[in-house]
């Protein structure tokens, strides 16, 4: 069912604490913590405690929690340090968009220069 954990789904598994994480904030409804492979300086990702499969699934079903991810993504910038410089709140939506968790995730990048339009 939509929002129910899911077994296989690592980031579930991650907000249950049966896979460790380098934990940057903890909320009600988001967890924030550090990306195994980061792209820049400061590469954060933003989760709902929930499940679902892609950020736009997550705001169609859930539209409060989704307003949560993206107001963390804001807090983990300040935290970060990396508010002042600028930084980019990534989406990745189907694999075709390079999405390889299926579990809804905002990466907050920054701490270095950017391109446009993106790779
Ligand atoms: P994507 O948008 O679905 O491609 O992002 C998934 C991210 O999850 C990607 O940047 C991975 O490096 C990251 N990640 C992680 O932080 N910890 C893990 O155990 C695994 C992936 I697997």
């Amino acid at each position: 069912m939509a929002g129910e954990p899911q077994a296989d789904c690592l980031f579930c598994k991650i907000v249950t604490g049966e896979v460790p994480a380098d934990v940057v904030r903890d909320t009600a409804t988001t967890l924030a913590f550090r990306d195994i492979n980061p792209q820049a300086p400061t590469h954060v990702l933003v989760i709902p405690k929930v499940h679902h499969p892609d950020a736009a699934s997550l705001a169609a079903a859930e539209p409060g929690v989704a307003a949560d991810v993206l107001r963390e993504a804001g807090e983990v910038a300040k935290v970060e340090g990396i508010d002042g410089s600028g930084y980019r709140i990534i989406l990745n939506t189907g694999s075709g968009a390079g999405q390889t968790v299926f579990h809804a995730h905002a990466h907050v990048l920054g701490g270095r220069g950017f391109n446009w339009p993106p790779g």
